[in-house]
């Protein structure tokens, strides 16, 4: 990985190969908590709603092991709040949130405005013991007991659960995870997206911990020939492309949001973005082409220029499609302005668009002029490329 610090925490795993090598598929007989026991935990539990805490700056095991139990525990109707107390800190961190919708929480002691603890009759550590939380004191101060601790580094603190899974020579809480669904605390299905994004999240939350599985062991192995039947190897992907600042995500994020899908084109129109990010759009084109079904996307947006008061939109199309001509696509969808000029165009698989805001630029902030003055230029551009794209007023079909 090119990235210029590890989004991962450092942890005192041991990292001595071979006597785990034997342990085989099933979970470690000698852990003082194997799934057996979880999964009595969770039937003792039934109806309850618990708070997960994460490491202050939780990394991708911790995030996925999160809410690979979440998911777990709702199948037994146990409701789970997931929480950390400092920050999402790296940019691959963050991705993986994004893109999976992965529901973890910050909480601000400072702020005061945490959540009711007197909802909670438990807490969960996952990836932790509670000595790398800010937020574990205060929970415990509460009154709030400690139902399961799931972690996979060496023992730090006595610790008073109900139950314990700590496997120290495990490489990622993640492998632990896949287990419990494994054996049957949750059955994954590859129809439901929860199910697979968790399984993406878990499956980058392994190789994380076990640097892209160099340090893995036969258990590690073994969770992720196990994931693979779930995973989405392209949201796994995206997540890695780590060099993608939070802005790009977010319009990254509203293009996932907003888009509609007509004949295998993905259409989406994401607001107003500032002149620096407008690179967010050819990115957002990207991602939305690599959908199931999917052969053309096209995102636009307003893009201000605050130096100069311009405002323009901008629009990316990326298209797999062979017989669909981008160039041939964007000229015939926007035509041309008042000196003959089109507004774009584009070369082999990917094309481009500008349309200037002209007389309507001027950005007011939360102003009703701003939201009217979008759904406009976006309803536009939407009939210009529906219009192309439905086959039966078609000048290009998309069979
Ligand atoms: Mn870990």
């Amino acid at each position: 990985m090119t990235l210029d610090s590890s989004p991962n925490q450092v942890t005192s795993l041991e990292l001595s190969n071979g006597s785990e090598a034997a342990t085989g598929a099933g979970v470690d007989e000698s852990s003082d908590c194997p799934v057996s026991a979880v999964r009595t935990l969770l039937e003792a539990h039934r109806g309850e709603r618990q708070i997960i805490l994460l490491q202050d700056f939780p990394d991708p095991d911790a995030l996925s092991s999160a809410w690979a139990y979440k998911l777990i525990a709702a199948t037994y109707t146990i409701e789970c709040d997931i929480f950390y107390g400092g920050t999402l800190s790296h940019q691959e961190n963050i991705a993986l949130v994004k893109l999976t919708g992965l529901p973890a929480r910050r909480w601000i002691l400072a702020n005061n405005d945490g959540p009711n603890l007197d909802h909670y009759q438990g807490v969960v550590l996952v990836d932790n013991q509670g000595t790398t939380s800010q937020l574990y004191h205060p929970v415990r101060k509460a009154g709030v007991p400690l139902v399961l601790v799931i972690d996979h580094h060496a023992p730090q603190d006595n610790l008073d659960a109900e139950c314990i899974d700590l496997r120290p020579h495990i490489r990622a809480t993640a492998t632990m995870l896949t287990q419990y669904l494994q054996q049957g605390l949750l059955r994954l299905d590859r129809s439901n997206t929860k199910h697979t994004k968790c399984a993406t999240a878990l499956m980058h939350g392994l190789r994380a911990d076990t640097n892209q599985l160099m340090n893995a062991a036969a258990d590690d192995f073994l969770a992720a020939a196990y994931l693979s039947q779930f995973y989405d190897g392209q949201l796994l992907n995206a997540i890695l492309q780590a060099s993608r600042s939070k802005r790009v995500m977010d319009v990254i994020e509203r293009s996932l949001r907003n888009r509609k899908v007509q004949n295998n084109v993905s259409i989406a129109g994401v607001g107003y973005l500032r002149y620096e990010d407008r690179d967010a759009i050819p990115q957002a084109a990207d991602f939305l082409v690599t959908e199931e079904n999917i052969h053309t996307a096209v995102v636009y947006g307003i893009v201000h220029d605050e130096d100069e008061e311009r405002e323009v939109v901008i629009g990316s199309l990326r298209t797999s499609k062979i017989t669909l001509d981008p160039d041939e696509f964007i000229k015939e969808a926007f035509g041309q302005d008042g000196a003959g000029r089109f507004f774009g165009g584009g070369r082999s698989r990917a094309g481009g668009f500008e349309i200037p805001v002209g007389f309507l630029s001027g950005f007011y902030e939360n102003s009703e002029y701003n939201r009217l003055k979008w759904e406009v230029f976006d309803m536009q551009i939407k009939q210009k490329l529906w219009r192309l794209v439905n086959p039966e007023e078609g000048i290009i079909t998309t069979d």
